[in-house]
């Protein structure tokens, strides 16, 4: 072995360069072999630790107690003193010199480990520490929060059914208003999380905390700003229209004028981020009563079996906890859905409030698509440090596309949900597609949510403009307005689970939707030979070899490169344009003699 090697340094790696092919082939052994020890002792305490961390946050999150928080504190700093430990970044940054030596597998496995390493950087312990403490602090917050309505407490639950059913604005306002009451709530410990968040990602080199989240997809903050940007150029003639139709949809239905922008409390959803249940012919409300919500996820999981998937664990049953908190149960748990991989390995798990609706019905589709990733990346060939999604958007981009997939009319009538005999409405169904999570969807996640992330991570908005930002940028991208003026009393973001416990993440949903559409057309067009409007992958064990092919490679090669390997195709909004092609046609037709659009 070449001494040169153990003692790697910027000198030495300039200086290896230079050395004859033979002495370099050896030095290059040598170089893999060192690389090779390290990251096999790196992935098994990663991994171990990983455990034992996601352990204490599945306790916290699924019972609030203040023991429960002070055991995730722990054990976040006891994971954050392995994983930024500054001898491990070291040896990582050395070894990444002379990354032209070594595997693509090994290069990747290191570039991850370093922007693991960013989120707690031990070189400066101090600050790592607060930054767990806020977090572990915020989410407690966050998850024990109690709504009220008239005085009584309600879960999330409740407000999202009486804003699905309700057509009395003063009752949905209300509802509406007491969503937001969380934000003032939670504002002090946001303030607090943007410098630290901030100072984590400065101490490793990263101009702010934005800008380390969109690494992982080899990108800077503002190519990230312009790829959402792009996809709301691309989009804006479909919303204008589906605006459009959607005020006038609403005026009539609460016998109002109608308005310029759309009065929040309108809209079904808290955020206005989805528009369902307004297309009337695409109802699925009536088909779930008498539904169990156990049927609903293992409707989810019959979806992937049918498609030669494995059943997900055993475990994934007992150790899950799927449904609401039992009446009279004092317990507190977060209400938003999410997926767990707790052990990188076969702990498995769903965090749900599930009730039979056609909204949970969607859901538990998108949380077993994250599942079946999971299982999919989990093999001796994808070490623990890239077992994760080719980028974060592809993750949500398997949850997206199982919950498109869920909805399509032939699958809804496979499964007994919509009787054999019903005749569908396809407009109807393709306009309910495109208000429920497909084009306004982009509006927000692109628009609202990625722009005032930036301006607070990036541009270091002053928190006295916090909520002035936030309905600009509704107002602006969505065409949506608040009941009434919202002050600095309020702070309306801080309402979003993801703003305060999963950052600088939410553009991830955004390309997830196109990126959904683009599997979708090439599954219905090239493998199923249906129509991308009405399909049924159920059942099609081609289309479920195609999902795995994608899956099983996890992070071990590059997004673009995945992508175009399994379609042929670079990332583009292409599909999704395509899809939704006939709506537009009907929409200019609906809309005729209106004002298109607000501004
Ligand atoms: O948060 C989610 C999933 C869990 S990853 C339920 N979604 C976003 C949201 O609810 O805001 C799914 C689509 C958008
Ligand atoms: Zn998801």
């Amino acid at each position: 072995m070449h001494f040169l090697l153990r003692t790697l340094g910027l000198a030495t790696a300039l200086a290896f360069a230079a050395i004859t092919p033979a002495a370099r082939a050896a030095d290059s052994t040598a170089l893999q072999e060192r690389a090779d020890r390290f990251l096999s002792l790196v992935n098994s305490s990663y991994q171990a630790l990983y455990y034992v961390e996601a352990e204490a946050q599945w306790k916290a999150a699924t019972d609030v107690t203040p023991a429960h928080d002070a055991a995730s504190e722990v054990a976040g700093k006891a994971r954050a003193a392995f994983v930024g430990n500054p001898a491990l970044i070291k040896e990582t940054k050395e070894l990444l010199l002379f990354r032209r030596d070594l595997k693509d597998l090994t290069v990747r496995q290191l570039e991850r480990l370093l922007l693991i390493a960013s989120e707690s950087p031990m070189t400066n312990p101090k600050l790592t520490a607060a930054r767990i403490e806020a977090e572990t602090a915020q989410a407690s917050t966050l998850n024990g929060f109690e709504f009220k309505l008239a005085g009584k407490t309600v879960t999330a639950n409740d407000i999202d059914n009486l804003l699905r059913s309700s057509t009395d604005l003063a009752a949905r306002r209300a509802a509406w208003e007491a969503s937001k009451e969380s934000g003032p709530a939670l504002k002090a410990g946001l303030v607090k999380l943007r410098d630290l968040r901030n100072g984590v990602a400065q101490e490793m080199g990263y101009a702010d905390y934005l800008s380390l989240q969109v690494a992982r997809y080899g990108m800077t903050t503002d190519e990230m700003l312009r790829l959402n940007s792009d996809f709301m150029r691309v989009l804006s003639p479909l919303y204008a229209q589906l605006h459009t139709w959607t005020k006038h949809k609403l005026a009539e239905k609460f016998h109002q004028p109608v308005p310029k922008l759309i009065p929040a409390h309108w809209i079904n959803n808290r955020w206005s981020q989805e528009w369902a249940g307004l297309s009337e012919g695409a109802d699925l409300a009536p088909f779930f009563k008498g539904r169990t919500p156990e049927w609903i996820v293992k409707t989810a999981e019959t979806f992937y079996t049918s498609l030669g998937f494995a059943k997900m664990p055993d475990s994934f049953w007992p150790k899950s906890d799927l449904y609401p908190v039992p009446e009279g149960e004092k317990r507190k748990k977060n209400t938003h859905a999410s997926a767990w991989h707790l052990d990188l390995d076969r702990d498995i798990r769903s965090l749900m409030s599930v009730q039979p609706n056609a909204w949970w019905f969607n859901t538990a589709h998108h949380e077993l698509g994250h599942v079946y990733y999971f299982m999919g990346y989990t093999r001796p060939e994808v070490p623990p440090l890239l077992r994760d999604g080719a980028n974060p958007g592809f993750h949500e981009g398997f949850g997206e596309l199982t919950a498109l997939a869920s909805a399509q009319v032939p699958y809804l009538k496979s499964v007994g949900v919509l009787p054999a005999d019903f005749k569908a409405d396809e407009t109807a169904f393709l306009l309910n597609n495109a208000l429920d999570g497909g084009i306004p969807f982009i509006y927000w996640s692109s628009g609202v949510m990625t722009h005032w992330e930036a301006d607070i991570y990036a541009k270091k908005l002053p928190a006295t403009e916090w909520n002035a930002r936030w309905w600009q940028y509704v107002r602006d991208f969505q065409g949506v307005e608040p009941p009434a003026a919202r002050g600095e009393e309020f702070c309306d973001p801080a309402t979003k689970t993801h703003i305060n416990d999963t950052p600088a993440y939410y553009y991830n949903y955004a390309f997830a939707q196109v990126f959904k559409y683009q599997l979708h057309d090439y599954i219905a067009r090239k493998i199923l030979r249906q129509p991308p409007q009405a399909c049924n992958y159920a059942g099609n064990p081609a289309v479920g070899a195609f999902i795995r092919s994608i899956m099983e490679k996890g992070a071990t090669a590059d997004w673009r490169q995945v992508l175009k390997d399994a379609t042929g195709e670079e990332f583009s909004t292409r599909a999704m344009l395509d899809y939704y092609a006939p709506l537009m046609k009907w929409l200019e037709d609906q809309n005729k003699g209106r004002t298109i659009g607000w501004k």
